[in-house]
């Protein structure tokens, strides 16, 4: 047998495995993806070696249920020699690539898979728009199902935004369409993937924890394109430079949404506060209800994305529908969510802000004083990038959490004095850092969690986070 290297090799012979059965598939990591490509492989009558490195609780009662549906399963190690026997490897996202498991897999040439390669494999009939970048993926992915629903279209969403999609191939009926967030760490390994319409949001460093360097993270971006072909049709932001380079040469229809020209598909009339798209207007910039330009942008790659998946989703009956649909969407949880206003003081929930563009863009968007809680666990990125905007509108920032000196070192010397940046020392409660903020906060203020860093020196993801700090504001405002 030749050695599959192509992602187009690794995807058939992945796919020719599962149809016949053939050996035993090594799912790595039980945590929502394994858990959910596990039951499928199983209900698709597929033998699987199950396994996670923790021995959490969680982890055991996830254990439990899969032996029950027939797989065998170990927790708290990875067995290499049953891992360097299989047929494929299934492997989470969250699972660093360098784990030994990976290593003997990738040495003896066998295929690695994200659950959604085998999920996507196991549904062919399903029709999907996929959504990468670094920013603006998680909305314009709730965009596109919520105006796919809109057109009355059985559609999901699912990826990265939450539920894998391995859980929509377990359902009695799988919808018909899916609005799906691939990670960069899902598209490494989704050698098959091949959407309607592939969405890139933006681009720019972040991940730096598990890349070697920027130019990898974004390699894995471009994966969504690798089986672009002539007819393959593509979204993408005309604002980004880093966009335009990588998807330079690729294959398939172009088009392009903008916040700031209007030679494009898709753009912002800022004189008449209009959203234009595919040659006439579409909707009024009051009728959103999503805070800052960012988040037009990411309109406007769901409009896009929705309208040219479909020549039915573009006549003038489903234009005046997307246009209803889309006053009707409200932000989504943890991405600058008013979480209380009491007081004179507005506490904002950006927890879903874990790398340095993200918080930036919360920042910019800040119209009064704010005490900014930055930190976390490291990411890789410096935050000094954020000193100006800092400087604007800042009233203190803390630093807290693991990277919390590193933001001190940082922003220190950058705000000079003229915002004070406080390290919170290690140990300090999450609860004590929210009584900190509004000890600094003045009538008028906002507290903003926007903490540029991953939760999990403190939390389990960035939700907990997001949802401890919505708790804390309503006890402490
Ligand atoms: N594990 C091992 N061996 C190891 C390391 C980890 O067994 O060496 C185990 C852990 O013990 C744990 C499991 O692997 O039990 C965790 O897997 P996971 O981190 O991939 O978690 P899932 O629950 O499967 O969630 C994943 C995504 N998580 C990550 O990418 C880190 C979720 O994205 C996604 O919603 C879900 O699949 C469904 O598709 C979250 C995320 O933070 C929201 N994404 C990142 C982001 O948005 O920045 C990329």
């Amino acid at each position: 047998m030749t050695t599959p290297h192509t992602p187009q090799e690794i995807a058939a012979l992945v796919a020719r495995r599962l149809a016949e059965r053939t050996g035993e598939f090594a799912v790595i990591g039980l945590g929502r993806s394994g858990m959910a490509a596990s039951r499928l492989l199983r209900k698709a009558g597929v033998s699987v070696y199950a396994s996670d490195a923790s021995s959490s609780p969680t982890v055991r009662a996830a254990a439990a249920e899969l032996e029950r549906e027939g797989a065998s399963v170990d927790v708290g190690l990875h067995n290499l020699d049953r891992i360097a026997h299989a047929a494929a490897v299934v492997v989470s996202p969250g699972v660093p690539p360098e784990i030994p498991p990976l290593r003997v897999a990738r040495d003896l040439n066998v295929p690695i898979v994200s659950e959604v390669e085998v999920a996507l494999r196991l549904m062919p009939q399903l029709r999907y728009i996929a959504t990468t970048g670094t920013n603006g993926k998680t909305t314009t992915t709730a965009l596109v199902g919520h105006l796919l629903r809109a057109l009355g279209l059985d559609a999901v969403d699912v990826g990265n935004i939450g539920t894998p999609v391995s859980e929509l191939a377990l359902r009695e009926a799988p919808p018909a369409w899916a609005a799906l967030e691939m990670s960069s760490f899902q598209l490494h390994d989704t050698p098959g993937i091949l959407p309607d319409v592939g969405v890139l949001t933006t681009l720019s460093p972040d991940h730096l924890d598990r890349y070697t360097g920027v130019h990898e993270y974004y390699a894995d971006k471009k994966r969504l394109f690798a089986n672009a072909t002539v007819p393959s049709r593509w979204v993408t932001t005309a604002d980004n430079v880093d966009v335009h380079e990588l998807v330079r040469g690729v294959s398939g229809h172009w088009y392009h949404f903008s916040t700031i020209r209007r030679d494009v598909d898709a753009w912002f009339d800022r004189e008449r506060n209009e959203l234009h798209v595919l040659g006439a207007p579409l909707m009024s910039r009051d009728d959103i209800a999503l805070a800052g330009d960012h988040n037009v942008a990411n309109v406007l790659a769901a409009l896009l994305a929705v309208m040219v998946a479909d020549a039915a989703h573009r006549t003038p009956a489903a234009r005046a529908t997307l246009a209803k649909a889309l006053r009707s969407f409200a932000a989504l949880a943890h991405r600058l969510e008013p979480v209380s206003d009491r007081n004179g003081i507005l506490w904002l929930n950006d927890s879903k802000a874990t790398n340095v563009a993200s918080t930036q863009v919360a920042i910019v968007g800040m119209t009064r004083p704010t005490v900014v809680l930055l930190g976390g666990r490291h990411k890789g990125e410096p935050y000094t990038a954020l000193a100006p905007e800092l400087l604007r509108t800042a009233r203190a920032v803390l630093a807290f959490g693991e990277a919390g000196p590193l933001v001190h070192q940082d922003l220190s010397p950058r705000l000079d004095g003229k915002v004070p940046v406080e390290l919170i020392p290690a140990g300090i409660s999450f609860e004590d850092v929210l009584r900190r903020a509004r000890a600094l906060a003045q009538t008028g203020d906002a507290i903003l969690l926007s903490p540029a860093c991953s939760s999990y020196d403190m939390f389990r993801n960035y939700e907990e986070r997001g949802r401890e700090f919505a708790r804390l504001a309503g006890e402490l405002a």
